[in-house]
């Protein structure tokens, strides 16, 4: 090789390699610090796990059964002292943040300090992104790899919000249980937290309340949908399609909480009140409207009479039952009530709301929203709950707990003011984290068109919000109205969730969109790939 040759070769490597990233530096959320270093772990059919204590097992478990689909074997349980295994060490206050780990990987073992489940977990999820993507596969294949390279490093993470959240509407769209697991399942492969279930609305009521059997005898069939702005209009006349009508019985709400908690996601069960609720009514006249009651109204998606009356003890009595049943399914510590979108005009001309008016001194209809939120607040706290609400339900001069908290999503502004008054918020702002609304603005493209497009670097620059004690975090929203099949909802979601994902986890200041960029369509897409998501292939910025 000539001299010119060899040089022009020579910096050539040098270009490429200073290129080729460690595939440390590919993980999605970007972890807070990593060390790169020299070697690698052969993890295969010899290699041992041990564990210090109960906390590990749900990452233990969860490698397993990634080991078993993609490769056909699991780990024996081995001596914590030897080569070739994967350590699992509890350490009881060393880390300053909950949920946090370190993941040491050396050539000849693998080590994973965590000072609770999750910080086990998100050890785990952090070393399978290291590994081929093979290992996400959902279904065995013939020629799956049998040993896997894990490539020397030291990850040292914690998550920046507590509150990592999702938002799935299975009222408008029914989704069957298999989905929901494939969704919660894939929020926890990008360390999301929360997963926020919308189980009524107008056009469905979809959890099993065994005190009231008409809920979903009456509430969780759909009609034959009219074509009004936003969605297929609930008759209540019979199925019109399969995905439309449907509900989650008791025993499949306690499966699906049991399969979030072996992934470290808490299950926010939402029931709207006291608007949204026209497939309550219709099932439970009687007990939540006012017979007497003349007002006129349509809410925002032009339905009527979709409002539970506020004066009347029966409604009181209901939620009561509700919450009562909610609080026995879902451990979580909170309850979503909605709060959102009460229409003009709802309970003008009730006598009762009059009656109760006079009675408690009340001012006006805002008053009697407030007056409402604040007998549902009691009502949590009875069941030991703590109120999450639309932001809608703050503007209402209840007097709620100071842990209440609220979901701003009209915009960041109208975040930003609630934190500004010291009220827990969680940010879903619709023209950032909205992801019922389209990509891009294009007839072609499946979502909403009623705010602004909401392309994936959009969802990240959402990173730039304030740190704020009293930000818990952010949450992206999936209304169904539009969802007609689990593809599409897929779609809506991939890959604006690994967006999600590293805005939720990673500091401010580890954000670079043309970083993530590279991560999210190589690596990133490899993952959804393997998995067989719909996600919606783009030109790497929308
Ligand atoms: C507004 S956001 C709603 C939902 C709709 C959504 C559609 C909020 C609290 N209410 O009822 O599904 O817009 O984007």
């Amino acid at each position: 090789m000539s001299l010119l040759k060899q040089s022009i070769f020579l910096s050539l490597l040098l270009l490429s390699s200073s290129f080729a990233q460690h595939p440390a530096d590919l993980i999605i959320p970007k972890p807070q610090s990593i060390q790169n270093l020299q070697g690698e772990f052969s993890l295969n059919t010899q290699t041992a796990y041990c564990s210090d204590s109960l906390l590990a097992n749900n990452a233990l478990n969860y490698l397993q059964s990634h080991l078993k689909q993609s490769s056909r074997y699991t780990l024996q349980k081995g001596s914590c002292g030897g080569d070739n295994t994967i350590r699992f060490e509890y350490a009881q206050g060393k880390f300053p943040k909950q949920e946090a780990y370190r993941l040491h990987i050396e050539s000849r073992s693998v080590t994973i300090t965590a000072g609770d489940e999750a910080g086990f977990f998100y050890g785990i999820i952090s070393m399978m992104q290291l590994m081929d993507a093979a290992i996400w596969q959902t279904t065995s294949l013939p020629n799956a790899p049998r040993s896997w390279l894990l490539p020397a490093c030291l990850i040292e993470d914690y998550p920046r919000f507590e509150w990592r959240g999702m938002m799935l509407d299975s009222a408008r769209n029914f989704f069957e249980v298999s989905y929901i697991k494939k969704f919660i399942d894939r929020m926890a492969q990008y360390k999301l937290n929360r997963f926020h279930w919308h189980l009524s609305d107008d056009e469905g009521w979809r959890i099993e309340i065994t005190h009231y059997p008409l809920l979903t005898q009456i509430g969780a069939k759909r009609g034959d949908g009219t074509k009004l702005p936003y969605s297929a209009f609930p008759t209540m006349k019979g199925a019109r399609r399969g995905v439309e009508s449907g509900y989650y019985t008791q025993q499949e709400i306690r499966e699906i909480v049991a399969y979030a908690k072996a992934r470290s996601i808490e299950i926010l069960p939402e029931i709207d009140l006291p608007a949204h609720s026209k497939a309550a009514v219709t099932a439970y006249p009687d007990l939540l409207l006012d017979p007497l009651d003349t007002s006129e109204f349509r809410s925002v998606q032009q339905i009527s009479d979709n409002t539970i009356n506020p004066a009347l003890q029966s409604s009181y009595i209901f939620i009561d039952q509700v919450i009562s049943e909610l609080a026995r399914l879902f451990p979580f510590g909170y309850i979503h009530i909605g709060g959102d979108e009460i229409p003009k005009g709802a309970w003008q001309k009730s006598p009762a709301v009059a009656k109760l008016i006079q009675k408690e001194g009340l001012k006006s209809l805002n008053d009697v929203k407030g007056y409402f939120f604040e007998r549902v607040d009691e009502i949590l706290a009875k069941h030991h709950r703590t109120m999450i609400a639309w932001e809608e339900a703050s503007q209402a001069e209840a007097k709620l707990r100071k842990e209440t908290r609220f979901m701003a999503w009209k915009s960041p502004k109208s975040g930003e003011k609630l934190v500004q008054k010291s009220r827990q918020v969680i940010m879903t702002p619709v023209q950032y984290l909205y992801f019922d609304q389209q990509y891009i603005t294009d007839k072609k493209e499946p979502g909403h068109t009623w705010s602004s497009p909401v392309s994936t670097q959009k969802v990240y620059s959402f990173g730039s919000v304030a740190n704020s004690p009293y930000l818990k975090g952010v949450q992206a929203s999936l209304w169904s109205e539009r969802l007609f099949s689990e593809k599409i909802a897929d779609y809506m979601v991939w890959p604006r969730a690994l967006a999600l994902s590293e805005i939720a986890w990673s500091d401010k200041k580890r954000l670079d969109w043309e970083d993530f960029k590279i991560r999210a369509y190589t690596y990133g897409i490899e993952r959804l790939k393997v998995q067989k998501i719909n996600f919606r292939k783009s030109n790497r910025s929308d």
